[in-house]
């Protein structure tokens, strides 16, 4: 501890005068330091440097660090053998000063062996000022192999750091999270469609109806009545009311809603703002290009190196070798889309992505609206090609799932690997360009055959008209991914495969063989493939498809049945698949009826999934669905109030879509739009979803805050927070769809 000399001259004078006035210790008696010599009092034992150089300091540490290291591990000051107990909270602080300012370290507790686990991390910026920064989590673990750890290489010149007062403090009280929920009459923050449904929610004590009032912009009363009570909403736990204003139509911006003394942020009613979206959430996939520099002209502070094309310090992913054991072959697999996050490449995400995509445009092209999807609306380098831009980007993952495909003349020729991504966990922030580690392509399995099976069917309809090369390279890829999916139905993605990079690893795979039968169906009208749709187990009428999720990547029963009703075929029970879409769509209806905040999303026991706001999304899509069948308006009406829920009108009062709505989700888990962590990075592209709510809060910063959250609360705006408020590649896709939709009835 290097105390101010103010502070020793007055200890000395306190003591000096025979006083015993010295500050009580603050910590309650259960709170029990873990660190030993936190104060660097008597010298720096027991901690530990790696490619650190310490300079003698008194009551400190202070270290010279090297620049132009890769990672931020590639320098580290540490203490090991540190107990911590699963479930309880710590406070971990620590003081640094770092000079130059504004270099980044990465704050670890974690595992001190492999795969060195990490428990709790931060990313903060070490300023000349010397802050003291102070943070609360919870343990996953039960472990006497802990280690703190200040991992500070990564940056670009050599710069000093000196570290004092490091603590970890256990038996703390979990840390009480208040999040900033802002008015209490909660509306969508965007836009209601001019012709569309109108619906606010008031959170609120009264439980009579309340007046409410709607103003323009300029502060008229342009509508006013009463609100109905609906009780306590189980969803998020609050005492509700809600409003309906369908019937006001006029357009225009800045309306609010004033009830119970509070007024909403303010909204539009019009349609410029589901325009804009349909293009931003369909232009986020650019930036996620692997294998491609990003233009910083056709995204303005997006501009990046190509990530991972062979050129060091990436090892990847030109001439990717097997995980060790697995194949003895090498692959260039590169291009496609970063999954999320993470450096990752997954073909069984890549297919329900790409699905969306293409179905986003098989769909506007059904109802007349292919145009707005066009050549030239996304600003990409294919733009001008004279092929829809949707398609050029769809492409870009395409020739990636087909590199992932098994080559002839190789032991499971025509399977698909599962993934490919580093051999273990890159820390935050990353540029893809600059990813050092190793990386290596998993073992085939069954459900990525089929997915790669099922999106390169659909891409050879799709792209017949502008490339029938490559439409025909597509359906033999199909038709060979098909052959050996059958002849290896069982080769499952193991659960325990999830170091350096996500499982998705799916037991079930019924679905994914009748969504790949149905598109190569629909593609070939081939009676032995229809007969295996209609043989399909989840294709009987007594299977129950449309759960609380209706679809997801694990379960693709529901897209297959979409596209099953939507095209045209000589399926002979067609019109029971339709029927069976509508009775699902019946079911989502009721739901969002029940909700007091409008959504077709009820999860069982009120455990939001992992990625709510794209389930919330794929429900309304069948509801969407369901108005292209029948022209029902009550179906298109739900659809288009599932909008207000990822816009805004919400338990937090939040629009999980970046750029959309006064207070928006920008802080999303991510490597490169990392602005949160180093504001030379961008933040998340406008028009980015994130995962919104999810009840098991998996990650540290989840769990420190938002211990025993109901529901739509369990979220928080983080980027260390990887369960709650990721970016993905399915979560856009589901947007794409359904902001397409709601664009197209304007
Ligand atoms: O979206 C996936 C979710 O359904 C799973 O429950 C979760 C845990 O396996 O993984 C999610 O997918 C992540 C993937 O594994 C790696 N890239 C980021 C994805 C989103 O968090």
């Amino acid at each position: 501890m290097r105390r101010p000399r103010t502070v020793v001259l007055a200890l000395i004078s306190l003591l000096a005068a025979g006083l015993s006035a010295l500050p009580a210790a603050t910590a309650g008696a259960a709170e029990v330091e873990q660190v030993r010599n936190g104060t660097f009092d008597t010298g720096t034992d027991p901690w530990w440097t790696s490619n650190v150089t310490a300079v003698p300091a008194e009551g400190e540490l202070c270290a010279e660090i090297p620049g132009g290291t890769a990672n931020r591990w590639d320098s580290i000051i540490g203490q090991n053998d540190l107990t911590l107990v699963e479930g309880e909270s710590y406070r971990f602080s620590f003081r640094a000063t770092g000079t130059p300012g504004g270099n980044v370290a990465r704050a670890v507790v974690g595992l001190q062996v492999e795969p060195y686990t990490t428990y709790f991390e931060v990313s903060p910026q070490i300023n000349v000022s010397g802050d003291v920064y102070s943070y609360t989590f919870t343990s996953p673990m039960d472990t006497a192999q802990a280690q703190v750890a200040l991992q500070v290489g990564g940056n670009a010149a050599d710069w000093n750091l000196c570290l004092d007062d490091v603590s970890l403090l256990g038996g703390v009280p979990p840390e009480v999270y208040e999040p900033d929920t802002g008015p209490r009459v909660r509306v969508n923050q965007v836009a209601y469609t001019p012709h569309g449904p109108k619906n606010a929610t008031v959170v609120t004590e009264a439980t009579e109806p309340l007046p409410y009032e709607l103003k323009n912009a300029d502060g008229d009363v342009v509508k006013s009545g009463t609100t109905t009570p609906r009780g306590t909403d189980a969803s998020s736990g609050q005492n509700v009311h809600s409003i309906a204003f369908t019937d006001f139509d006029t357009s225009g911006a800045g309306y609010t809603l004033t009830a119970d003394g509070e007024t909403s942020r303010p909204f539009d009613i019009g349609t410029e703002a589901y325009d804009r979206l349909r293009l931003d959430a369909a232009k986020f996939y650019y930036t996620q290009r692997s294998g491609i520099a990003i233009s910083d002209e056709l995204r303005p502070g997006y501009g990046r190196a190509a990530g991972h094309i062979g050129v060091a310090p990436n090892t990847g992913d030109t001439e990717v070798p097997c995980q060790p054991g697995v194949c003895d072959y090498t692959l260039d697999v590169s291009g496609g889309w970063y999954d999320a996050g993470d450096h990752g490449k997954y073909v069984v995400n890549g297919g329900i992505s790409v699905w969306q995509l293409l179905s986003t445009y098989e769909r506007a092209k059904l109802t007349g609206h292919a145009a707005e999807l066009g050549d030239g609306t996304l600003d990409i380098p294919e733009s001008g090609n004279g092929v829809p831009d949707i398609l050029d980007e769809a492409r870009w993952e395409l020739d990636f799932l087909l590199k992932m495909q098994v080559p002839d003349g190789q032991p499971l020729a025509g399977m698909a690997h599962h993934k490919i991504h580093d051999e273990a966990w890159t820390g935050l922030p990353q540029l893809p360009a600059t990813d050092p580690q190793k990386r290596e392509l998993h073992p085939p399995s069954t459900a990525a055959t089929l997915n790669l099976a099922a999106a390169a069917a659909q891409a050879a309809r799709v792209y017949e008209h502008y490339d029938p090369e490559f439409a025909a390279d597509a359906l033999r890829a199909a038709r060979k991914a098909w052959a050996a999916a059958r002849a290896n139905p069982e080769m499952y993605a193991s659960e325990a495969d999830g170091i350096g990079g996500g499982t998705y690893s799916d037991r079930n795979l019924d679905d994914e063989f009748y969504w790949a039968a149905a598109e190569l169906f629909l593609t070939t009208g081939e009676p032995e493939l229809r007969n295996f749709v209609q043989n399909s187990p989840v294709h009987s009428i007594r299977y129950d498809a449309f759960g609380p999720i209706s679809y997801d990547w694990a379960r693709m029963t529901v897209p297959a049945r979409m596209d099953l009703a939507m095209l045209p075929s000589s399926l002979p029970d067609r019109d029971q698949v339709r029927r069976s879409v509508i009775r699902g769509a019946d079911r989502y209806l009721a739901e969002a009826k029940a909700q007091p905040y409008g959504l077709p999303y009820n999860p069982d026991n009120n455990m939001y999934d992992w990625g709510s706001s794209h389930q919330v999304l794929n429900n309304a899509s069948v509801l969407a669905t369901a108005y292209d069948l029948t022209h029902d308006g009550k179906y298109r009406n739900a659809a288009l109030e599932s909008m207000d829920y990822v816009m805004g009108r919400n338990a937090l009062n939040i629009s999980y879509i970046t750029g959309y709505g006064e207070a928006n989700a920008h802080n999303q888990h991510t490597r490169w739009y990392a602005h949160s962590l180093d504001p030379n990075l961008p933040g998340p592209p406008v028009g980015s979803l994130s995962g919104g709510a999810n009840s098991s809060i998996q990650d540290p910063v989840a769990q420190a805050k938002l211990q025993g959250c109901v529901g739509q609360f369990c979220y928080i705006d983080d980027i260390q927070s990887w369960a709650t408020n990721e970016i993905t590649i399915n979560w856009n896709s589901a947007l794409t769809w359904m902001a397409s939709f709601a664009a197209d009835q304007g």
